[in-house]
């Protein structure tokens, strides 16, 4: 049995869950704080076999990949006294995983 620790933003976590759960991975969500940035991130703990890594892996990989988006930030023009906004490309996403070995597997 392996433990996949998966350190995900939070704004992907709901999705990535409900999609472990819709595929059959049990898994816990712990809301923990990047020790160097201190901003909210999640952390995933996800016990499985070891055959069924790589699909915990693809899970992931599809739906907390670092990717470009194009939000809509607030410009202000101060001249015209008027609010708009500009498409910005910015980076979301992103997940650090360590997969380790499980000793033992204990349900009391
Ligand atoms: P990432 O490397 O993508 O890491 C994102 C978050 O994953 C980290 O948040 C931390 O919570 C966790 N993490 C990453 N590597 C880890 C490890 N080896 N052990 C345990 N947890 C780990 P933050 O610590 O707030 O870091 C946010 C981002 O700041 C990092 O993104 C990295 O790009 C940068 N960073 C982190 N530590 C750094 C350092 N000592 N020097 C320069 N840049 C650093």
């Amino acid at each position: 049995m392996k433990l996949i620790i998966a350190i995900v933003n939070k704004d992907d976590s709901a999705t990535v869950v409900q999609k472990l759960n819709k595929a059959g991975f049990m898994c816990t969500k712990l809301s923990t704080t990047g020790g160097f940035l201190r901003a909210g991130n999640t952390t995933l703990l996800i016990g499985t076999d070891e055959k069924k890594v790589e699909d915990v892996l693809d899970i992931l990989r599809e739906y907390c990949s670092r990717r470009m988006e194009t939000v809509n930030a607030a410009a202000t023009n101060y001249s015209e006294q008027f609010f708009s906004t500009v498409p910005v490309e910015v980076t979301v996403g992103g997940a650090t995983v360590f997969v380790v070995d499980v000793d033992q597997f204990i349900k009391m």
